[in-house]
């Protein structure tokens, strides 16, 4: 069976929550306690970090890597559209999800300016989700799981207004009403 090396609190764990919840896939899950790391987890990750898998005595962290194999290894349902074309799309949101969650991590902190920064980018998202109802393009899958949990994060627990977002603060809407999101908002409500 799968394992995860997770932490609540973690959005890039919370990716991969999401990712084996809609894929139903059973796994066992391992909560790392970030404030206070056992040193074992460095020999699972050599930089300390969760999420990791383990998949009979094979490790694998990075969240990004992890979704997409967890794609690869579990097909169904796909969260990868079947046109080049979407899938690039996804990719490259996915690659660039630093641009979205350095504002966050700034405004966490406390930093000045970083609302402002962390408004910019939601914009950028309410456009691109003006455009098409994914970020992925015309159906949900690993672009809009990559963002969810900073979404989520900066709206429940940072205070971030959705208003001024109307597209964003449907998509989020459309969004937890699944099941794998649903039980996303509970692990953040109960932090
Ligand atoms: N690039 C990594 C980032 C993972 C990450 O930063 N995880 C945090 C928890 S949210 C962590 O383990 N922090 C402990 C540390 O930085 O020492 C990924 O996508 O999986």
């Amino acid at each position: 069976m799968l394992t995860l090396y997770d932490a609540a609190r973690c959005p890039y764990c919370a990716r991969v929550r999401i990712v084996l919840a809609e894929k139903d896939v059973e796994y066992e899950p391992i909560e790392i306690d970030l404030a206070d790391r056992p040193a074992w987890i460095y020999e699972k990750n050599s930089t300390g970090r969760v999420p990791v898998v383990e998949e009979n005595g094979w490790l694998l962290p990075e969240s990004a890597v992890i979704m997409e194999f967890l794609e690869e290894r579990y097909p169904e349902p796909p969260l990868l559209a079947a046109d080049a074309a979407d899938r690039a799309l996804a990719r490259l949101w996915i690659f660039r999800h630093d641009d979205f969650t350095k504002p966050y991590y700034a405004l966490r902190r406390g930093e000045d300016g970083a609302a402002a920064r962390l408004d910019a980018e939601l914009a950028k998202l309410d456009v691109a989700l003006t455009q098409r109802p994914w970020l992925g393009g015309s159906e949900y899958g690993l672009a809009d799981i990559a963002y969810v949990p900073w979404v989520l994060r900066a709206r429940d627990m940072l205070g971030v207004a959705l208003e001024g977002f109307p597209a964003v603060a449907a998509w989020l809407e459309q969004l937890v009403e699944r099941p794998s999101i649903a039980m996303e908002v509970e692990v953040v409500a109960a932090l």
